[in-house]
Protein backbone atom coordinates (compact mmCIF):
# COMPACT_ATOMS: atom_id res chain seq x y z
CA UNK A 1 0.00 0.00 0.00
CA UNK A 2 1.26 3.50 -0.85
CA UNK A 3 2.66 5.41 2.06
CA UNK A 4 1.27 8.73 3.23
CA UNK A 5 2.38 12.21 2.25
CA UNK A 6 2.42 14.70 5.11
CA UNK A 7 1.67 18.25 4.04
CA UNK A 8 2.17 21.43 6.03
CA UNK A 9 0.08 24.36 4.83
CA UNK A 10 2.06 27.32 6.12
CA UNK A 11 0.27 29.96 8.14
CA UNK A 12 1.56 32.68 5.79
CA UNK A 13 0.02 30.82 2.87
CA UNK A 14 -3.44 30.18 4.28
CA UNK A 15 -3.77 33.60 5.95
CA UNK A 16 -2.63 37.13 5.19
CA UNK A 17 -0.04 37.84 7.88
CA UNK A 18 -0.32 41.60 7.35
CA UNK A 19 -3.96 41.58 8.52
CA UNK A 20 -5.00 39.93 11.80
CA UNK A 21 -7.56 37.14 11.30
CA UNK A 22 -7.58 37.18 7.50
CA UNK A 23 -8.15 33.77 6.02
CA UNK A 24 -7.27 33.04 2.37
CA UNK A 25 -10.06 30.78 1.22
CA UNK A 26 -9.02 31.09 -2.45
CA UNK A 27 -5.55 29.70 -1.71
CA UNK A 28 -6.89 26.89 0.48
CA UNK A 29 -9.47 26.04 -2.23
CA UNK A 30 -6.75 25.75 -4.87
CA UNK A 31 -4.49 23.59 -2.67
CA UNK A 32 -7.44 21.43 -1.57
CA UNK A 33 -8.39 20.82 -5.21
CA UNK A 34 -4.84 19.70 -5.94
CA UNK A 35 -4.79 17.38 -2.92
CA UNK A 36 -8.20 15.94 -3.85
CA UNK A 37 -7.19 15.24 -7.45
CA UNK A 38 -3.72 13.90 -6.58
CA UNK A 39 -4.89 10.53 -5.22
CA UNK A 40 -2.22 10.81 -2.51
CA UNK A 41 -2.87 9.60 1.03
CA UNK A 42 -2.50 13.03 2.58
CA UNK A 43 -2.21 13.94 6.24
CA UNK A 44 -2.35 17.70 6.80
CA UNK A 45 -0.86 20.11 9.31
CA UNK A 46 -1.47 23.86 9.21
CA UNK A 47 0.22 26.81 10.82
CA UNK A 48 -1.16 29.68 12.87
CA UNK A 49 -0.70 32.62 10.50
CA UNK A 50 -2.59 35.77 11.39
CA UNK A 51 -4.83 33.78 13.76
CA UNK A 52 -2.63 31.84 16.23
CA UNK A 53 0.43 34.07 15.97
CA UNK A 54 -1.55 37.29 16.45
CA UNK A 55 -2.91 35.99 19.77
CA UNK A 56 0.35 34.31 20.80
CA UNK A 57 2.20 37.59 20.30
CA UNK A 58 -0.44 39.60 22.13
CA UNK A 59 -0.14 37.29 25.12
CA UNK A 60 3.63 36.74 25.04
CA UNK A 61 3.37 33.01 24.27
CA UNK A 62 6.29 31.43 22.41
CA UNK A 63 8.00 28.07 21.96
CA UNK A 64 9.76 28.72 25.28
CA UNK A 65 7.54 27.59 28.21
CA UNK A 66 6.61 30.55 30.41
CA UNK A 67 4.12 31.32 33.17
CA UNK A 68 1.00 32.77 31.48
CA UNK A 69 -2.62 33.41 32.24
CA UNK A 70 -5.14 30.69 31.44
CA UNK A 71 -6.97 33.23 29.24
CA UNK A 72 -3.91 33.50 26.98
CA UNK A 73 -4.00 29.76 26.35
CA UNK A 74 -7.76 29.68 25.75
CA UNK A 75 -7.79 32.66 23.40
CA UNK A 76 -4.82 31.48 21.34
CA UNK A 77 -6.23 27.97 21.07
CA UNK A 78 -9.65 29.36 20.16
CA UNK A 79 -8.04 31.29 17.27
CA UNK A 80 -6.42 28.06 16.03
CA UNK A 81 -9.73 26.19 16.23
CA UNK A 82 -11.43 29.03 14.35
CA UNK A 83 -8.82 28.91 11.57
CA UNK A 84 -8.99 25.11 11.51
CA UNK A 85 -12.74 25.18 11.17
CA UNK A 86 -12.57 27.63 8.23
CA UNK A 87 -9.93 25.49 6.55
CA UNK A 88 -11.96 22.28 7.04
CA UNK A 89 -15.04 23.98 5.56
CA UNK A 90 -13.03 25.00 2.46
CA UNK A 91 -11.64 21.47 2.16
CA UNK A 92 -15.17 20.03 2.25
CA UNK A 93 -16.19 22.47 -0.49
CA UNK A 94 -13.40 20.96 -2.59
CA UNK A 95 -14.03 17.20 -2.41
CA UNK A 96 -11.92 16.50 0.70
CA UNK A 97 -13.24 15.01 3.93
CA UNK A 98 -11.19 16.48 6.77
CA UNK A 99 -10.87 14.85 10.17
CA UNK A 100 -9.56 17.62 12.45
CA UNK A 101 -7.76 16.79 15.67
CA UNK A 102 -5.63 18.63 18.21
CA UNK A 103 -2.04 17.37 18.07
CA UNK A 104 -1.54 17.77 21.77
CA UNK A 105 -4.57 15.66 22.62
CA UNK A 106 -4.00 13.02 19.98
CA UNK A 107 -0.32 12.80 19.12
CA UNK A 108 1.89 14.21 21.82
CA UNK A 109 0.61 11.95 24.57
CA UNK A 110 -0.07 8.61 22.89
CA UNK A 111 2.11 5.71 21.88
CA UNK A 112 3.43 6.11 18.28
CA UNK A 113 2.22 2.76 16.92
CA UNK A 114 -1.30 3.42 18.15
CA UNK A 115 -1.36 6.89 16.56
CA UNK A 116 -0.06 5.44 13.27
CA UNK A 117 -2.84 2.82 13.09
CA UNK A 118 -5.44 5.40 14.02
CA UNK A 119 -4.26 7.85 11.31
CA UNK A 120 -4.02 5.09 8.68
CA UNK A 121 -7.53 3.95 9.60
CA UNK A 122 -8.84 7.47 8.99
CA UNK A 123 -7.08 7.70 5.62
CA UNK A 124 -8.36 4.24 4.63
CA UNK A 125 -11.88 5.48 5.30
CA UNK A 126 -11.47 8.33 2.84
CA UNK A 127 -10.76 10.97 5.49
CA UNK A 128 -7.95 13.51 5.54
CA UNK A 129 -6.55 13.93 9.06
CA UNK A 130 -5.90 17.62 9.74
CA UNK A 131 -4.02 18.99 12.68
CA UNK A 132 -2.38 22.32 13.54
CA UNK A 133 0.11 24.24 15.65
CA UNK A 134 -1.17 24.25 19.20
CA UNK A 135 -0.63 25.51 22.74
CA UNK A 136 0.69 22.82 25.05
CA UNK A 137 1.42 22.56 28.74
CA UNK A 138 5.04 22.44 29.85
CA UNK A 139 7.15 23.61 32.81
CA UNK A 140 6.93 26.31 34.13
CA UNK A 141 3.91 27.11 31.92
CA UNK A 142 2.32 26.81 28.47
CA UNK A 143 4.24 27.01 25.22
CA UNK A 144 3.47 27.05 21.50
CA UNK A 145 3.92 23.76 19.71
CA UNK A 146 4.71 24.71 16.10
CA UNK A 147 3.14 22.83 13.20
CA UNK A 148 6.73 22.31 12.00
CA UNK A 149 7.57 20.28 15.11
CA UNK A 150 4.34 18.32 14.59
CA UNK A 151 5.55 17.52 11.04
CA UNK A 152 8.63 15.88 12.55
CA UNK A 153 6.59 13.92 15.07
CA UNK A 154 4.17 12.75 12.35
CA UNK A 155 7.12 11.75 10.14
CA UNK A 156 8.45 9.62 13.01
CA UNK A 157 5.00 8.11 13.49
CA UNK A 158 4.09 7.41 9.86
CA UNK A 159 7.44 7.07 8.02
CA UNK A 160 5.77 8.81 5.05
CA UNK A 161 6.79 8.75 1.41
CA UNK A 162 7.58 12.46 1.62
CA UNK A 163 6.75 15.67 3.48
CA UNK A 164 5.69 18.82 1.65
CA UNK A 165 5.94 22.28 3.16
CA UNK A 166 3.77 24.78 1.25
CA UNK A 167 5.42 28.10 2.09
CA UNK A 168 5.06 31.75 1.06
CA UNK A 169 8.35 31.79 -0.89
CA UNK A 170 9.54 29.65 -3.80
CA UNK A 171 11.81 27.47 -1.67
CA UNK A 172 15.09 27.97 0.18
CA UNK A 173 17.17 30.83 -1.20
CA UNK A 174 20.95 31.01 -1.33
CA UNK A 175 21.95 33.32 1.55
CA UNK A 176 21.34 36.96 0.69
CA UNK A 177 19.93 36.26 -2.80
CA UNK A 178 16.63 35.32 -4.47
CA UNK A 179 18.26 32.28 -6.08
CA UNK A 180 16.53 29.02 -5.20
CA UNK A 181 18.62 26.08 -4.02
CA UNK A 182 17.09 23.09 -5.86
CA UNK A 183 18.48 20.43 -3.52
CA UNK A 184 19.97 20.33 -0.02
CA UNK A 185 21.46 17.53 2.02
CA UNK A 186 20.38 17.35 5.69
CA UNK A 187 23.83 18.55 6.81
CA UNK A 188 23.75 21.55 4.46
CA UNK A 189 20.16 22.33 5.51
CA UNK A 190 21.32 22.34 9.14
CA UNK A 191 24.15 24.75 8.37
CA UNK A 192 22.05 27.34 6.49
CA UNK A 193 22.15 30.73 8.22
CA UNK A 194 18.58 32.00 8.36
CA UNK A 195 16.72 34.45 10.56
CA UNK A 196 14.08 32.89 12.83
CA UNK A 197 11.48 35.45 11.62
CA UNK A 198 8.77 37.42 13.41
CA UNK A 199 6.56 34.49 14.52
CA UNK A 200 6.09 33.06 18.00
CA UNK A 201 7.82 29.93 16.66
CA UNK A 202 10.89 29.54 14.42
CA UNK A 203 10.23 30.62 10.78
CA UNK A 204 12.34 29.12 7.98
CA UNK A 205 15.18 28.36 10.42
CA UNK A 206 13.01 25.89 12.36
CA UNK A 207 11.57 24.45 9.13
CA UNK A 208 15.05 23.62 7.86
CA UNK A 209 16.10 22.07 11.17
CA UNK A 210 12.95 19.93 11.03
CA UNK A 211 13.51 19.10 7.33
CA UNK A 212 17.08 17.97 8.06
CA UNK A 213 15.82 15.64 10.81
CA UNK A 214 13.01 14.23 8.64
CA UNK A 215 15.31 13.67 5.64
CA UNK A 216 17.83 11.90 7.89
CA UNK A 217 15.04 9.47 8.84
CA UNK A 218 14.40 8.66 5.14
CA UNK A 219 11.48 10.70 3.74
CA UNK A 220 12.26 13.46 1.26
CA UNK A 221 11.17 16.97 2.18
CA UNK A 222 9.87 19.48 -0.37
CA UNK A 223 9.68 23.25 0.08
CA UNK A 224 7.34 24.66 -2.53
CA UNK A 225 5.32 27.83 -2.94
CA UNK A 226 1.74 27.46 -1.71
CA UNK A 227 0.79 30.10 -4.30
CA UNK A 228 1.94 27.97 -7.24
CA UNK A 229 -0.66 25.24 -7.31
CA UNK A 230 0.93 23.37 -10.21
CA UNK A 231 4.30 23.19 -8.50
CA UNK A 232 2.57 22.20 -5.25
CA UNK A 233 0.75 19.39 -7.12
CA UNK A 234 4.02 18.12 -8.58
CA UNK A 235 5.73 18.10 -5.17
CA UNK A 236 2.73 16.31 -3.69
CA UNK A 237 2.92 13.57 -6.33
CA UNK A 238 6.69 13.14 -6.04
CA UNK A 239 7.40 14.76 -9.42
CA UNK A 240 10.10 17.30 -10.19
CA UNK A 241 8.98 20.72 -8.99
CA UNK A 242 10.22 24.30 -8.73
CA UNK A 243 11.43 24.70 -5.16
CA UNK A 244 13.86 23.00 -2.78
CA UNK A 245 14.16 19.29 -2.10
CA UNK A 246 15.92 18.16 1.08
CA UNK A 247 17.07 14.57 0.91
CA UNK A 248 19.74 12.39 2.47
O1 LIG B 1 2.57 28.51 12.58
C1 LIG B 1 1.82 28.04 15.53
O2 LIG B 1 2.05 27.06 14.55
P1 LIG B 1 3.08 27.36 13.36
C2 LIG B 1 0.55 27.77 16.32
O3 LIG B 1 3.13 26.10 12.58
C3 LIG B 1 0.16 28.85 17.24
O4 LIG B 1 4.43 27.65 13.99
C4 LIG B 1 -0.76 28.46 18.31
C5 LIG B 1 0.55 30.09 17.15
Amino acid sequence: MAREVIVKLGGSVITDKSQPFSYRSDVVSALSEEIASSDQRAVLVHGGGSFGHTLAKQHGLSSEPAVSEAGAVSRTRAAMYELNSMLCKTMMDNRLFPYPFSPFDAVARAERGAVASWLRGLVKNGLTPVTFGDVTLAQPGPRILSGDVIMLELARILAPERCVFAVDVDGVYQTGTRVIIPELSPSRARKMRLPSGPDATGGMKLKLEVAAKIASLGPKVCFVSGYRRNEFAKALKGQEFYGTLVRA
